[in-house]
Order: C-alpha cells, then sequence, then structure tokens
C-alpha cells in the first residue's frame, strides 16, 4: 500500500424524504472513486450519511405526526438500507443526530466564538425554509434559488465574520489550492465572492431541532438558540473523523478531504461557507468586534489552508425526469428500488445454485451494476442529463447485454470448446506468410497487444478528471475491437480446419480475446464491481476484489495471463432485458390507491385540478347521485387554507400549471388544469382551499397531492376559491 491517502465525501441526505437516484448518483460516483483509489493501493476513506436537524425536517416530522428524532431514524434508516442493498462501500456513515457529532459542532462553534468569529446581533430577513437560508430579496417575493415564497424572520441570531474571508478565499480558489471543478461552477463561486460577502447568520430561535449553541455564547444570547443547519451539516466532513473527539486519529490521517462531491446547487456551502469556517480556525488569527477584520498575509491562509482546507469540491450536475429536476418536492422522482426490483430478476443464477432464481442480495448487486453504468456512462459528468427507463434498458441492452456479456460469453465458450477450458498459447510474432485473411487477422490480434499498456496510460488520467463517460466509452471502443476481431477471424471457422497454421491461429485469437476481455473487466471494475468480479473468476483469475487489493489492477501486465491456465465455471453475465421493462418500472413508479380510498372524484369543471392524462375509466351505469349526503360523508372531506407558495408552466403541457403549496404543517405539490386563465405571477402568495385527502397520482412524470377548490360554469373560466388572509394557513373548512 502506498502513503497516500484518499478522503472522498458526499453531501449528507436530508431525511425529509427517501431517497431517489438523485442521492444513489452522487454516493455511486463517490464509491467508484472510492474502489478506484483503493486498487491503485491508496488508503481510502469514503463518507457518506444523513443531515437530519433543521426547520424543514422539523415540519416534515410535524406533517407526519411523530418525534423529528423518530422520523429521522426511520428515513435515515432507508438510506442506509439502500446504500447497503447497492454493495455501496463507505467507511462511515454519519447521522447529525449522534452524540458524538453534535459535541463536535459544538466544539467548533465554541472554538469561533472564542476566537471572535461569532458575535450576537438582531437580524430581520427573508428566510427560505427549504433551501434553509437567508435570501436577499424584498418581503413576499420568491427564493431566487429555488422560487419558493420566503418568510420574514426577525431574530436575535449569531452571525459569523463570514466578510473578513472575502478576499483569502478569492485567493485559495484562483491560485488552485482549493479546486472547484467544473469551471463553470468554479467561475460562479468567484464571481459571488467577488460581488462582496455579508456576514452569516448561524444560528437560529424560532425552532428547536437542532444542536444548542454550547456556552458561553449561549449565556450571552436571551433566547436559546440552535446552530444553523449548514454550519451543523457542514462540519460533519471532519466530526466523522474524530475532529473535536478523545480520538482524532482518523482526522489525522485523512484530514483534509481529497474531494467533495456534491450536487451543483450546493457548491456555495461547500467553497465559501465551509473553507470559511475552516480558515477562522486558524489560531493565528483572533478577532475583536471594536476592530477592521485581521488581515493575515496571503501566505499564512494558504500555510494552513494546505492543512485544514479540502483540497478539492467537484460538482455534478442534475439528474432530470422529463425536463425538470428530479426532487422530492416536485414528486417527480424515481426511486433506486424500482430499478433494483425490476433488473434484479435477471441476474443469472450462478453456476451450481440451488435456486432457481440467484439469491436477492446477488440480484441486487448485479441490478445495481446496470444503474452505476448507465449514470456514468450516459450522463457527462458535471452536466444535467435525463433520465428514463426506455434510455436504461436501451444502454444496457446495447453495451452490457450486447457488448461485454456477450463478448465474455462467446469467448470463454469457444475457448472451452476447442481448447478443454484452458487458456491457448498464442504465437503472435510467427510470420503470416502472404495469405491476406491470415494477415489480417494476425495484424489486428497484435494491435491489441500493442495497445494494452497505453491504452491503460491513455484511460487513467480520464477517471482522474471524472469523465467517466468517455472513459466507458473507450473501454466499450477495446470491447468492440476484440468483437471485430473474432468476427473477422471467425475462429470456430478456424476450428474445422486442419492446417496447423489456422490451429495456430485461432489459439491467438482466443488468447488475445481473453486478455482484452480481463483487460475491459480490470477498467470497468470500479463501476461495474459485481457483474466483473463474476467475468473475473470465468477467466479462471480468482477473485477480483483480491486481485484489485493487491493492486495487481493498477495497471495490468500482459505476461500475467499465463497459457494452460484453466478457466473457471462459465455462465451469462448480463441477459438481454425485454423493453417490456420500462411499462413495469413506470408502474412501480405509480402510486396506486389504496382499495378503501373512494374513487377520486372526476374533476369537473368547478374543481380545478388537472384532469388525468389517461382519462378515467367510468362505469357503464352511471350510480344515482344521492340527493343528500349525511354529515359524516361530508366530514371525510378534508379541506384546508393553503398559500401558494410556487407557481410554474409544466414544459409541453399548455393546460397545467404546476403548484406548491403551503398548508402550515407541510408543503404539497399539485398539478392544476388552469394555465389557460391564471399565468404563474396570478397566483403566487395567494390563500385558497385545497382537497387535501385525496389519492395522490401521477401526470407527466409529476405527482399531484390533492386539488384546488374553484367555481365555474361549463368550460368557463374557474374561479379560485379563496378565504380572508386572517384564516390561518392549514386552517380546516368545516
Ligand atoms: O442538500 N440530480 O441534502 P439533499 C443529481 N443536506 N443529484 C441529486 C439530485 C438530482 N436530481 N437530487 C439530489 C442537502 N441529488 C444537504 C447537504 S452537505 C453538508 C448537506 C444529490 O437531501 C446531490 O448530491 O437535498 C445533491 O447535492 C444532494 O443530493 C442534495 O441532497
Amino acid at each position: 500500500m502506498s502513503d497516500r491517502t484518499f478522503y472522498v465525501t458526499t453531501p449528507i441526505y436530508y431525511v425529509n424524504a427517501r431517497p431517489h437516484i438523485g442521492h444513489a448518483y452522487t454516493t455511486i460516483v463517490a464509491d467508484v472513486l472510492a474502489r478506484r483509489h483503493r486498487l491503485l493501493g491508496e488508503k481510502t476513506y469514503f463518507l457518506t450519511g444523513t443531515d437530519e436537524h433543521g426547520q424543514k425536517i422539523e415540519r416534515s416530522a410535524a406533517a407526519a405526526g411523530v418525534h423529528p428524532q423518530a422520523f429521522a431514524d426511520q428515513v435515515s434508516g432507508s438510506f442506509q438500507d439502500l446504500w447497503r442493498r447497492m454493495g455501496i462501500t463507505h467507511d462511515a456513515f454519519i447521522r447529525t443526530t449522534s452524540s458524538r457529532h453534535k459535541l463536535a459542532v459544538q466544539h467548533l462553534f465554541a472554538t469561533l466564538y472564542e476566537r471572535g468569529f461569532i458575535e450576537l446581533r438582531t437580524y430581520t430577513g427573508q428566510y427560505c425554509v427549504s433551501d434553509e437560508a437567508f435570501v436577499e430579496v424584498a418581503p413576499g417575493e420568491p427564493c431566487p434559488e429555488c422560487g419558493r415564497i420566503t418568510e420574514t424572520l426577525s431574530e436575535e441570531n449569531f452571525f459569523f465574520k463570514l466578510s473578513a474571508f472575502q478576499r483569502p478565499l478569492i485567493d485559495l480558489i484562483e491560485s488552485g489550492q482549493l479546486s472547484v471543478t467544473p469551471e463553470t461552477r468554479r467561475n460562479e463561486v468567484l464571481s459571488f465572492l467577488k460581488g462582496g460577502l455579508k456576514d452569516l447568520s448561524i444560528s437560529r430561535s424560532s425552532f428547536t431541532w437542532g444542536i444548542p449553541v454550547p456556552e458561553p455564547a449561549a449565556s450571552a444570547a436571551s433566547q436559546k438558540h440552535v446552530i444553523y443547519v449548514w454550519m451543523d451539516a457542514l462540519a460533519n466532513y471532519i466530526t466523522a473523523l474524530g475532529y473535536g473527539s478523545s480520538d482524532d486519529t482518523l482526522f489525522r490521517t485523512f484530514w483534509p478531504a481529497d474531494l467533495h462531491l456534491v450536487g451543483k446547487e450546493i457548491i456555495r456551502f461547500h467553497c465559501i461557507y465551509w473553507p470559511a469556517f475552516l480558515l477562522a480556525l486558524n489560531p493565528r488569527l483572533q478577532h475583536n468586534s471594536s476592530e477592521t477584520p485581521p488581515v493575515l498575509p496571503a501566505e499564512e491562509h494558504s500555510a494552513w489552508a494546505r492543512t485544514w482546507l479540502p483540497q478539492a469540491v467537484t460538482a455534478h450536475g442534475w439528474l432530470l425526469f422529463e425536463e425538470s429536476k428530479m426532487s422530492k418536492s416536485r414528486g417527480n422522482i424515481v426511486r433506486t428500488e424500482t430499478i433494483l426490483d425490476a433488473f434484479g430478476p435477471l441476474c443469472p443464477q450462478p453456476e451450481g445454485a440451488a435456486d432457481a432464481a440467484a439469491a436477492p442480495p446477488q440480484r441486487d448487486l448485479f441490478a445495481a451494476d446496470i444503474l452505476r453504468y448507465f449514470l456514468l456512462r450516459e450522463i457527462p459528468f458535471g452536466q444535467d442529463g435525463g433520465f428514463s427507463f426506455d434510455a436504461l434498458i436501451t444502454r444496457y441492452n446495447a453495451d452490457l447485454a450486447n457488448g461485454y456479456g456477450n463478448l465474455v460469453s462467446r469467448t470463454l465458450n469457444m475457448v472451452a470448446q476447442y481448447f478443454g477450458g484452458s487458456i491457448p498459447e498464442p504465437s503472435l510474432d510467427s510470420p503470416a506468410g502472404d495469405d491476406p485473411a491470415r494477415s489480417e487477422r494476425r495484424a489486428m490480434a497484435a494491435a491489441i497487444r500493442d495497445d494494452f499498456h497505453t491504452l491503460q496510460e491513455r484511460l487513467h488520467p480520464l477517471f482522474d478528471r471524472y469523465a467517466f463517460s468517455d472513459y466507458l466509452l473507450e473501454v466499450m471502443r477495446l470491447i468492440s475491437r476484440v468483437d471485430n476481431l473474432l468476427s473477422t477471424a471467425a475462429p470456430w471457422k478456424l476450428a474445422k480446419s486442419s492446417q496447423p497454421e489456422d490451429q495456430r491461429d485461432l489459439a491467438t485469437i482466443l488468447f488475445v480475446s481473453v486478455q482484452g476481455i480481463r483487460l475491459a473487466t480490470a477498467l470497468l471494475y470500479p463501476v461495474l464491481p459485481f457483474a466483473t468480479a463474476r467475468a473475473w473468476a470465468q477467466l479462471g483469475l480468482g477473485s477480483l476484489e483480491e486481485a484489485a487489493a493487491s493492486g495487481e489492477l493498477k495497471l495490468l501486465q500482459w505476461a500475467d495471463l499465463k497459457p494452460g491456465a484453466s478457466l473457471g465455471p462459465l455462465g451469462a453475465i448480463f441477459p438481454r432485458a425485454d423493453k417490456g421493462l420500462a411499462q413495469k418500472m413506470t408502474d412501480m413508479e405509480t402510486p396506486v390507491a389504496p382499495a378503501s380510498t373512494p374513487a377520486e372524484p372526476v374533476p369537473a369543471p368547478v374543481a380545478a385540478s388537472a384532469a388525468p392524462e389517461q382519462p378515467a375509466a367510468q362505469p357503464t351505469a352511471q350510480p344515482t347521485t344521492p340527493s343528500s349526503i349525511s354529515i359524516d360523508d361530508f366530514a371525510k372531506i378534508e379541506l384546508r387554507v393553503a398559500q401558494i407558495a410556487v407557481a410554474e408552466r409544466i414544459p409541453k403541457a399548455d393546460k397545467l400549471l404546476r403548484l406548491e403549496v403551503d398548508l402550515g404543517t407541510e408543503r404539497r405539490q399539485i398539478l392544476s388544469g388552469i394555465a389557460e386563465w391564471y399565468t404563474p405571477e396570478d397566483l403566487l402568495g395567494r390563500r385558497i382551499i385545497v382537497i387535501t385527502n385525496l389519492a395522490p397520482r401521477k401526470m407527466r412524470g409529476l405527482e399531484s397531492h390533492g386539488m384546488l377548490l374553484a367555481a365555474s360554469q361549463d368550460g368557463g373560466k374557474p374561479h379560485l376559491a379563496t378565504v380572508p388572509d386572517e384564516a390561518p394557513i392549514g386552517s380546516r373548512l368545516k
């Protein structure tokens, strides 16, 4: 093992809703990098976890009617279960509600307070609960980041003197000491920094679900404060290593992080707030509030940054579903479990297994490989990328079933058939004579050999630049080259020839193909750990995990494949997937109303919810409408006052608007067929009446959960039913 260490982190995910493939994407990329650095012999630490404090979680828990801790336990558990099913190799999973983390965050806060970088002030501003951040907008205006309505908060707050770090941060990023990639994100951060930094409010007193501000700061305040959730969350990267605890061995080994991997929307938190907190820990800096911010020479910051700041932050783009960002608040998510459950049954039964179906963990790992490959191959890292079930199946069939999997089966079956399963002896350099077909196949085989090392040298830097898609494209090219060699040389024809030269070529072609597969398998290992391990064992090479750990995969040597060695037991790697699987996955994602739920009313013009895309099946005989209903019937309908927090058009849907309504304890997405009569601007901030207990349904890939009340006459403009401003949001109409 080399002396080099590699510490990679993912964001810690909020526990306000269950994971979706956006979260899986970041975690997969981190896992791929961790596996690669382990095979390079570097001592690697891979951290992920969950972000469990803040108002958003408190409100979600209240909406679910449970204590925030119970809520966090449950959702954090679903993240951990999913990573286990997928074979993610994180070394630690941090939860911000763990007592070790809480104590360490208090230690961080207390240190910054002591240094004079935190002080108490009163602040009034607009707060975006969804982003958990104060934003620079006028009261009543939406958040510039996410478009949701902001709330006016006036609070006594602890402030962090962020403004003192504008210059050092610009210097560190411009010099590349803190690497921010891709370039667009670096420019975004630099222009934000150059626009000037305001001090940052880092405590809240209007709710309690957070880490209490510690003494002595706590006694200085007139109210109880909890630490701002982003300070709490960002600190996870060091608290997980034991910072602020009695055992900081991991911290001394792995900090500073080599890479914080994040989605593009949280780049500023990672490239401005986080490094500023860390710079402020420098004991050479003391800040007395009566003075201007302390100025240290750039070299001092730079020296501190070498041991205290992460080396790199890289941001990937968003997974889009039906053209908009996949997110839990929009409800247009795809759950990773759907993909595991749909592809898992395709997992070939291992040789000698008793059951007809492979064991569930194997199926999950098999299916996880397919998602890993798709996300890394399909989306150029750093850019947004659309996800669809059709594209997933097409890519799987083209590259994995017909490409890699087919090549492995085809080649190894021929080695089994013509050479009794032992690797044949090649004679690559024997003269080809003047037979053009022989010359051609020998030249193709020799070219694969000659490129064996250079290909690896060319590919490894692509990986290090996160150019996963290009990297995988190159591996697929290698697979095509070997496929072409087989098609051109037609070993099945050579096998029938009695000429010694043809027999020699047969051995050579199959030897070279096995080498090509061995190389492709090693190169694909970080992305397809499960499938490549099966292929490696079929090649007779034993355990791929052991080969990775021993450093053998770092740079494969041609000479390490020995003629005469025996193949392992053979079997399919990636069977073809039927296109019908796409529909199956779509159905799995569509919530089915429980049998006890009353049939959803067919939207009459009076109700301003959108008509379903597929008209609801109409009963042939119309039930007679009862002339009166009982009070109990009416009580089943839950009508509540809501405020429209977000309103926007839906691409390619002329009649629909996507709304997010605030119900006081939760925020709901509702799709409403009123776009012909209302613009999004007409609607923002309006207090309306919503039927809240309708079963959710999906339209255009988005979930609609509830219906607005409106009055209209046959096909005319629906007039939204409203309530006076004094009617509290969330109150029930009875
Ligand atoms: O922001 N496409 O948590 P979060 C790609 N707790 N990646 C996506 C995605 C999408 N559609 N949706 C989510 C938080 N992600 C904070 C982080 S870190 C100290 C605190 C991924 O649950 C992506 O990595 O909102 C994104 O940055 C992260 O999940 C946001 O997760």
